[in-house]
């Protein structure tokens, strides 16, 4: 990736991290930390690799994206708004009475949304489904699954990925976001997943392990994953909280409310991280 290209992302993941703090203010509270994790994932995915369009939300042959770790739906919804799936303004209405974005997402009100989700371990066997009926329809579309590192507690979580590997799907693609924290702590501490990447091996995967805050990283995995003929997964390796100092790491940001004033401290790190990485490409 060159330069001017790594700029336009690094810019739009900056833009999604503000987006992201205001509707952490708007909404009177979110899922910010493990929203903040995300953040480049969403961006290479929605501005590089998911063929779809935004005008036509419901064709047919679309790649799908399942938000398997709902909560987070703080970074999902707004990178819907940057993509032009509604208006960046309604924004403002998230998690108020009568409005389609709620602290979960729900296919049924948020325009460009493929899967309802929120109730952790449903992502992966919705996209399995999808990439079995994608196979069964002739169609080539792939199916990105996104998912939290403490969701893969859930036991469903890897009868999906036994099937994905037991049908040789290539066209559904697993990612991890290791941000190494989930609701209550650290989990290694909760219920280790070490040695994680040998567990999916173990289950048929191809692991590609990477930095899922590093902008070329992500491109990189993200272009191999397409393009693979086993079944494939990202561990993607991020913070916790990422872009904002004083969230980063710590799991008391799993979720926050904000006032005008932790909105805009919140911002100005988001301004001074981003300031900094455009410093360093120079
Ligand atoms: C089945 C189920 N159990 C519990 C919850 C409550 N919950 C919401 S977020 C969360 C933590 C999940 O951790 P992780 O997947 O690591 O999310 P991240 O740290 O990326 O936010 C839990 C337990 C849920 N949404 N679904």
């Amino acid at each position: 990736m060159d330069k001017k290209e790594l700029a336009r992302y690094l810019e739009l993941a900056k833009e999604l991290r503000l987006k992201i703090v205001d509707v952490m203010t708007w909404s009177g509270g979110a899922h910010i930390g493990g929203s903040l994790s995300i953040v480049e994932i969403l961006v290479m995915l929605y501005f590089k690799y998911l063929n779809i369009d935004p005008r036509n939300p419901k064709w047919e042959d679309r790649d799908r994206f399942v938000l398997s770790k709902g909560h987070a739906a703080a970074g999902f919804i707004p990178a819907l708004a940057m993509k032009g799936y509604f208006p960046e303004d309604e924004l403002q209405s998230f998690n108020h009475f009568k409005s389609p974005f709620a602290m979960h997402p729900d296919t049924n009100k948020v325009i460009g949304c493929d899967a309802s989700a929120g109730s952790l371990g449903h992502g992966l066997p919705m996209a399995l489904g999808m990439g079995l009926g994608a196979r069964y329809q002739k169609k080539g579309f792939k199916t990105v699954c996104l998912m939290g590192d403490g969701e893969c507690c859930e036991g469903s979580v890897w009868e999906a990925a036994m099937a994905i590997s037991n049908f040789k799907l290539t066209n559904v693609i697993p990612i991890v976001d290791r941000n190494h924290f989930m609701i209550d702590g650290d989990t290694e501490d909760v219920m280790a997943l070490e040695p994680f990447a040998d567990k999916w091996k173990a289950f048929g995967f191809e692991v590609l392990q990477i930095n899922g805050n590093d902008i070329a990283q992500v491109d990189d995995a993200l272009s191999r994953a397409w393009k693979m003929t086993v079944p494939t997964m990202i561990l993607a390796d991020t913070v916790k909280g990422k872009g904002v100092d004083f969230m980063e790491g710590n799991v008391k940001w799993h979720y926050a409310a904000a006032d005008s004033e932790l909105c805009q401290k919140s911002k100005d790190s988001i301004m001074k991280e981003y300031e900094e990485a455009v410093r360093c490409l120079q």
